[in-house]
């Protein structure tokens, strides 16, 4: 009899690379729940029904208060985290109405491209963090 393999599951996540005079928006994940403290891209996970663009456009209104037109697809990779794998999605975000404000995060800040290789990123930000700063040059 052949072995059943577990399938694995997978969470879809989308996150927007918001850029501005050369610096990037970074959020600083609330001090309870996964990753606390961490510094991400804003973000968040693709709902049922929702398109990843549609996900993106509410994660970035729920968590920054901004309308935002949401671009091209630009770098997708995938990282693990124990049993659950992430597909993360970075979308360029082309343009936003209204002022960054910190709903869900704990702080925002812009950060200049030669900082963020500092900031306390997400593992699976990290490896990919030389092709993000290649496509949105
Ligand atoms: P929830 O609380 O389950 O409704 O969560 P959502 O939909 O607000 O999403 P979130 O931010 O908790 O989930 C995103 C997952 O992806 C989380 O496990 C962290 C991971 N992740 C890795 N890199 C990033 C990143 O750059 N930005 C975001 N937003 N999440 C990232």
């Amino acid at each position: 009899m052949a072995l059943k393999r577990k399938r694995p599951t997978w969470i879809p996540v989308v996150t927007g690379v918001i850029k501005r005079e050369d610096k990037f928006l970074l959020g600083k994940r609330p001090e309870s729940g996964s990753m606390a403290g961490v510094w991400e891209f804003p973000g968040g996970k693709i709902e049922q029904g929702e398109s990843p663009e549609e996900a993106l456009a509410r994660e970035l209104k729920e968590e920054l208060g901004i309308e935002a037109e949401i671009g091209p697809l630009k770098l997708s990779t995938t990282h693990n985290y124990g049993d659950t794998g992430i597909l993360l999605l970075f979308y360029q975000v082309n343009y936003f109405k209204g002022a960054v404000k910190p709903v869900h995060h704990h702080e925002i800040k812009w950060v200049a491209k030669e900082d963020l290789h500092h900031e306390d990123l997400p593992e699976a930000n990290k490896k990919v963090l030389n092709k993000i700063l290649e496509l949105f040059e």
